[in-house]
């Protein structure tokens, strides 16, 4: 349980994944459902056997709540995790006439005159989506993604569904309920007209005690250095959707579909698999936060974070 819970994950793919093909043609070793489960009263699930960016995990969730779905708001917060997909479609797009940029993930990763370029070429992209607000709002938008499905849901009938708000509502009102659910994942826009169908793609709420608990269905998971992120959104939004219903905090139940390591990330796993756990740290939520929709990075912060060091790795795109 807690982070040893994660831990076992990694060691049980390692010794009993299959080796299987995927889509970024990397190859992973993976697993097919599975289950970690985190009690955020014994702390907050940040994991410390290597350093995990809390930072970049809030500015990516206020992000969400606030159902923005253009990258200048994580530009402007220092949060570059989105910026990839976002190029993609400037550099794919008839405007764009600097140099050639076609699979410049890998490139980048493997030829060092092209990462030059491309470092340049992005360091100009953030700059145009920070300072022009016309290029921002045609380039920096990523579509459909998680903030548009939670806050901005369309309908057929051309009207719109804000799924967080009416699950707060509905938390409050009915708090026995089972139908405490978000969606994520829209059959109407996956895959066109997004820039990556969802992984996390739906979540329940649960009530009992006083206390809030949440569920997550992710499809797919990149267990070594996605997953760590999604754990820690996930108790984070948790927190906040309890704070705001005026609830304690429960369990976050983490079930996964397809559970992968991917072949690129073995050494870096059984390093820290080597390392021992420290305590988890806590969480602080600014007390005088009147909504989780106005909530600002000051407002959060983490308390008694102490962990191993950060272990770097390549991201399959
Ligand atoms: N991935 C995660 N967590 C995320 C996210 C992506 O683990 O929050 F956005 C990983 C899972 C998978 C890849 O390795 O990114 C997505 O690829 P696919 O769509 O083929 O599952």
């Amino acid at each position: 349980l807690g982070e040893k819970g994660y831990l076992h994950l990694c060691e049980h793919i390692l010794a009993n994944g299959t080796k299987k093909a995927d889509r970024t043609n990397t190859g992973t070793y993976s697993v097919f459902g599975h289950q970690l489960r985190f009690n955020l009263q014994e702390g907050f699930p940040l994991l410390t056997t290597k350093r995990v960016p809390f930072r970049l995990i809030a500015s990516e969730l206020i992000w969400f709540l606030k159902g923005d779905t253009n990258i200048r708001f994580l530009l402007q917060h220092n949060n570059n995790i989105w910026n990839e997909w976002a190029f993609k479609n400037w550099v794919e797009s008839d405007e764009y006439n600097g140099p050639d940029m076609s699979d410049f993930g890998n490139r980048a990763q493997t030829d060092p005159d092209f990462k030059e370029r491309y470092d340049q070429e992005m360091d100009s992209f953030k700059h145009r989506i920070l300072t022009e607000d016309d290029f921002a709002e045609k380039y920096g938008d990523l579509g459909n993604v998680y903030g548009k499905q939670w806050r901005h849901w369309k309908t057929s009938q051309g009207e719109t569904i804000d799924q967080i708000s009416q699950v707060i509502d509905a938390i409050k009102k009915n708090p026995d309920s089972r139908r405490h659910m978000v969606t994520a994942w829209n059959p109407e826009d996956v895959p066109s007209n997004m820039a990556l169908p969802p992984c996390h793609t739906m979540f329940q709420f649960y009530v009992a005690e006083g206390k809030l608990s949440c569920q997550l269905y992710q499809r797919s998971g990149d267990v070594f250095l996605g997953v760590p992120f999604n754990i820690a959104s996930y108790a984070l939004l948790t927190h906040l959707i309890a704070f705001e219903c005026g609830l304690e905090v429960g369990e976050f139940i983490h079930t996964l579909g397809d559970a992968h390591i991917y072949s690129n990330h073995l050494s870096q796993v059984k390093t820290q698999l080597e390392r021992e756990p420290y305590a988890f740290p806590k969480l602080r939520i600014n007390e005088n936060l009147t909504s989780i929709f106005a909530i600002k990075m000051d407002d959060l912060s983490m308390e008694n974070y102490q962990s191993h060091p950060p272990i770097k790795a390549p991201v399959a795109v």
